[in-house]
């Protein structure tokens, strides 16, 4: 018996892995190993031998048995060390640009956008491209005969003849994204709607798809003076220059009254744009003071609030802020563009680390 408690006691302590461990338990204390055989020879003996080989075998068997667990727990641990020393990683390492990816200019811009408008205490709120045409038309007091509305500007979602529903379409812009958002939230509101939009034109400065961002504030006596200087703030903080003039003109849009389109006083010297300096100017966006009517649609009472409303094409003031002069080539996905005109994704914009480095 002590020669049997040595051989398994060491192959137990030899055992390297599970599957050997294994091995060694069959023979020991399986079925048909060598303690278990033993056992069954009890029967065999007279009941003097049998009281003193009983307990010694069953002692034999227990000892054996904790073996093999204590030696499954500890190559367990073996193995997990093993693969903690192997699979090691140290997270504090500076991460490495590879130059493989890169961040989509029209990406880059819409963050910047969103850091200085959220600076200035704006949300981003989004919805969907496919809308019906009270939130994309009627709701913004686009009337019924509106050129807008026609099939050659707009992307028209067909229904089956049977189905006597009004029409959905992509959204022509991201307004619709903010009458929900009127009536999701009520007033006072402050929002920026960034997005992708669709009208069906395709040439050297239109493309069926491309990005918006419109802004909303209502509160309680919101002027066009407050438009100004936010407008201001954001065309200083997004072109990066301490001072910047703007001209307001008169303008026409449905969803506002009164309306205006603003540029920016620029210098294209040298064929290079120069934000704040100059005798040029640069129309950069649509703005106005949102209908009262549209508020309405909005579920907001005009009688007790006011709104400004902003919308610009963000593919547009990328182009002029970076000095991208194809637009169709934001949408070709080559490579060799996006690793020119890309940004790392590293580089997050922020108004205290900059904007765009
Ligand atoms: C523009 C120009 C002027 C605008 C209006 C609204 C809404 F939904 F609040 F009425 N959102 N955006 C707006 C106003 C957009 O884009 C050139």
């Amino acid at each position: 018996m002590q020669e049997l408690r040595n051989k398994y006691i060491s192959a137990i302590a030899d055992a390297a892995d599970e599957a050997t461990l294994e091995d060694v338990r069959l023979a020991a204390v399986g079925k048909k190993g060598e303690v278990s055989l033993k056992m069954r020879e009890l029967g065999k003996m007279n009941p003097e031998e049998r009281q003193i080989a009983g307990p010694a075998l069953n002692a034999l068997k227990n000892e054996i048995n904790s073996a093999l667990v204590a030696r499954k727990v500890s190559l367990a641990d073996a193995a997990l060390e093993d693969r903690l020393r192997n699979e090691w990683l140290d997270v504090t390492l500076p991460s490495r640009r590879r130059g493989q990816g890169s961040i989509h200019p029209v990406s880059q811009v819409t963050e910047e956008v969103t850091a200085i408008f959220a600076d200035m205490g704006f949300a981003v709120a989004e919805g969907p491209q496919v809308d019906s045409d009270w939130y994309n038309f009627d709701a913004l007091n686009i009337p019924d005969h509106h050129p807008a509305r026609a099939e050659m500007d707009t992307f028209y979602m067909y229904r089956s003849e049977s189905d006597n529903q009004p029409p959905h379409v992509l959204r022509t812009h991201t307004s619709p994204v903010q009458l929900r958002s009127m009536e999701k939230m009520g007033a006072p509101l402050r929002i920026i709607c960034p997005g992708g939009v669709y009208r069906a034109d395709y040439d050297q400065t239109h493309t069926p798809m491309f990005h918006q961002v419109e802004g909303l504030a209502v509160d309680k006596d919101i002027s066009m003076a407050n438009l100004k200087w936010a407008l201001e703030e954001f065309v200083k903080a997004f072109f990066e220059v301490d001072e910047v003039e703007l001209r307001f003109r008169a303008s026409h849009f449905p969803f506002t009254e009164p309306s205006a389109e603003v540029d920016i006083r620029c210098s294209w010297a040298g064929g290079q744009l120069k934000v704040g300096e100059g005798d040029d100017w640069l129309e950069i966006l649509g703005s106005g003071m949102v209908h009262p009517k549209v508020l309405k649609a909005g579920g907001i009472d005009p009688n007790e609030w006011q709104g400004f409303a902003f919308g610009m094409g963000i593919d547009r003031i990328a182009m002029l802020k970076y000095g991208i002069p194809d637009l169709r080539a934001f949408f070709d996905s080559d490579l060799r563009w996006l690793h020119h005109y890309g940004f790392g994704s590293l580089d997050q914009p922020s108004l205290q680390g900059g904007l765009s480095r």
